[in-house]
């Protein structure tokens, strides 16, 4: 397939000879290629050709991101199996892929990140020496696209031609992933165009890991369930993934690019790369402000990105900019800006519903690729909690007849959405500003049962970031096995910090010194329980009250009550217009119960030192502070 910007002029015509002079060695090695005329970049064919004699595809595809590239390479899919397509009146032009058992998830004890120095990886990652892993690569790549198609994939991390965005190319051997990105990037000629002749580009290498020798069947998800990897090199911005074909560990614009490597970039050059949703929130008399927040994966990040205001708050607007990543810098005038990197959710598919996110459940009507839901008899799809009756009978994500007594949930807890954020009805006018939307706030979130209310604003920012760092989530035996415990999560980044966490917290505290205003900084929790184990606050879009008096809080409007946290709402600081919510029970999800935070704060000293010596002291200050403070009011 021909790149859609091939000009027919003698002058390129030469030029295209000379190109394919260049690659003439791949060809002697058997691989076929499509036209890559336009392909002038001679850095980007070295690279590929490299990639391809270690590999040894029997194929070479250059995609050029266009509508036909992706459905040649979909009804590919659907002939193969890979894909199922969905009732095209229930839901049209959207595609079902079920995954191999194995590859269900991200794999963070196989993710590494070989920074040169493991102190430069830091007690959070896992780390092995770059030399030792290019070798263990070298052998697992070595031929891995045996009998498969190599696609070479130019990507944009954030709007084309922002001062923010970045570029990448994957090569894989995957067609689902070609797809996926084609969604969650903008992907293809325009940004080989913007790439120009330039070097600069994080390299990203990606195989399933399953070579085809002569004559061998494909299957219809190909993964290598012994051994895969999910590697960073940050001193040469550079991705390799062997072995999955699932998600993050296989779109690797995601959370490889966008938060691992790209917070290594942010550290280098003054900027924040977070794991973020970005959200406005504009006011009935049209004033308009813009939050990014921060929670670990199962506090409904996706909903409150797409809030719609209850009863009674029916004039305010919540609009999306992102609903996972948000990349933050300086503007000239000191001002934090933001943009989403990605083009596209791949949002978790059980729990959404026109109930809990209406906004998703539109955004997902059409054009939607869907993996590891269950499969109604008309061809649509289901998970749980998508309606509160089940269906009688489906197909489930392991393509095996389900009931709803069978004992198995129907879709796979992780089953997921991949939608172009454009479909979404609450999308920001701003989302494709490439100068990014200016942050007002920051909002830190956890899933705590007790101890943690409902909102506080710590009293600067030093302290507010050390709120930020020691965020954390009860752990659900799905996760851990373990129940009740309390798993710090600084930032929601724990997985995802491509570097140190204690220079990463000590980058959150210069950040002052590079802004002319620091945003608010705002701690939440949602998911406060009573004694009879039931959630105090109902969530969902009431958090809207919650955000409007931050709003309010940011214009200087409203007064809080200065607590030990730091300011705090009074019931009659929040618009309980439309709810029933007594002052008692408002009592009931503030209350600081000075025994849980005595314990609380104690255990944030445990949680620092089980990291190295690079934490920040001003954090060990403000915990000992903090321990002083709480001991007296015991
Ligand atoms: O399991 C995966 O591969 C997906 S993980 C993911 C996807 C979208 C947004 N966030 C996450 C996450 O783990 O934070
Ligand atoms: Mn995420």
């Amino acid at each position: 397939m021909a790149f859609r910007n091939i000009k027919r002029s003698v002058q390129n015509t030469q030029r295209k000879t000379d190109d394919q002079n260049k690659l003439e060695p791949l060809r002697n090695k058997g691989h076929k290629m499509n036209t890559n005329s336009e392909i002038k970049n001679q850095y980007l064919l070295n690279w590929v050709k490299e990639i391809a004699a270690l590999t040894k595809p029997v194929k070479i595809h250059f995609c050029d991101g266009s509508e036909s590239e992706n459905q040649m390479l979909i009804d590919q899919m659907v002939a193969s199996g890979t894909l199922k397509k969905l009732n095209e009146t229930l839901r049209p032009n959207s595609y079902l892929a079920l995954s191999s058992p194995s590859d269900v998830a991200r794999v963070e004890d196989r993710t590494f990140i070989c920074s040169e120095k493991k102190s430069d990886a830091g007690p959070t990652n896992n780390w092995m020496e770059p030399s030792e892993m290019r070798t263990t690569l070298g052998k697992l790549f070595d031929g891995c696209m045996q009998g498969r198609t190599m696609y070479v994939i130019p990507f944009c991390m954030g709007p084309l031609g922002s001062p923010i965005s970045k570029i990448g190319i994957e090569i894989t051997d995957s067609p689902y992933v070609v797809v996926n990105m084609k969604i969650m990037t903008r992907m293809g000629s325009k940004t080989l165009d913007l790439l120009g002749d330039s070097e600069n580009f994080v390299k990203c290498v990606h195989s399933v890991g399953m070579p085809l020798s002569a004559g061998q069947a494909d299957v219809t998800w190909p993964c290598n369930s012994e051994n895969k990897y999910i590697v960073h090199y940050p001193e040469e911005k550079s991705i390799w993934s062997f072995g999955s074909g699932y998600g993050g560990n296989a779109l690797l614009g995601k959370k490889c690019f966008a938060l691992r490597i790209a917070s290594t970039l942010g550290r280098d050059e003054a900027w924040l790369a977070e794991h973020m949703l970005i959200l406005g929130v504009e006011s009935p008399n049209k004033e308009k402000k813009y939050v990014a927040a921060a929670f670990p994966s199962a506090c409904g990040k996706t909903n409150f990105a797409m809030l719609i205001p209850p009863a009674g708050l029916e004039n305010w607007k919540i609009t999306t900019v992102g609903d996972d990543i948000a990349w933050i810098k300086p503007d000239l005038n000191g001002q934090l800006r933001a943009i989403n990197p990605e083009a596209g959710y791949f949002g978790v598919a059980p729990g959404t519903s026109f109930k809990t996110n209406p906004n998703a459940m539109k955004t997902i009507a059409t054009n939607t690729l869907f993996t590891n839901v269950a499969l109604t008899p008309e061809g649509d799809v289901w998970w749980e909690g998508m309606t509160d009756v089940p269906p009688q009978n489906l197909t489930d994500w392991q393509g095996k007849s389900w009931t709803p007594d069978c004992g198995r949930t129907a879709a796979h807890p992780n089953a997921r959405f991949t939608v172009a954020a454009s479909q979404c009805p609450s999308a920001d006018i701003d989302m494709e500003n490439p100068a990014g939307v200016p942050i007002s706030a920051f909002i830190f979130g956890g899933r705590r049962a007790d101890t943690i209310p409902l909102v506080f604003q710590p009293k600067d920012w030093n302290t507010g970031v050390y709120f930020a760092a020691t965020v954390g989530s009860e752990t659900t035996a799905a996760a851990t096995g373990a129940v009740g415990v309390v798993r710090r999560d600084p930032m929601a980044m724990l997985p995802f910090c491509g570097y140190n966490i204690g220079d990463y917290f000590k980058h959150w505290l210069k950040m002052p010194n590079r802004t002319a205003k620091n945003p608010d900084i705002f701690i939440v929790n949602w998911f406060r329980k009573n004694e009879a184990g039931k959630f105090m606050w109902p969530g969902y879009g009431e958090n809207m009250r919650v955000l409007k008096w931050m709003f309010e809080r940011m214009e200087n409007k409203t007064a809080g009550i200065e607590t030990p946290l730091g300011q705090m709402p009074q019931y009659k600081d929040i618009d309980w217009k439309g709810l029933d919510f007594t002052n008692e029970q408002f009592n009931a999800v503030m209350n600081i119960n000075t025994e849980q935070w005595t314990k609380e704060i104690i255990s944030h000293k445990t949680f620092f030192q089980t990291l190295d010596q690079s934490l920040p002291i001003e954090f060990m200050n403000i915990q000992e502070k903090n321990q002083v403070a709480f001991a007296q009011l015991n």
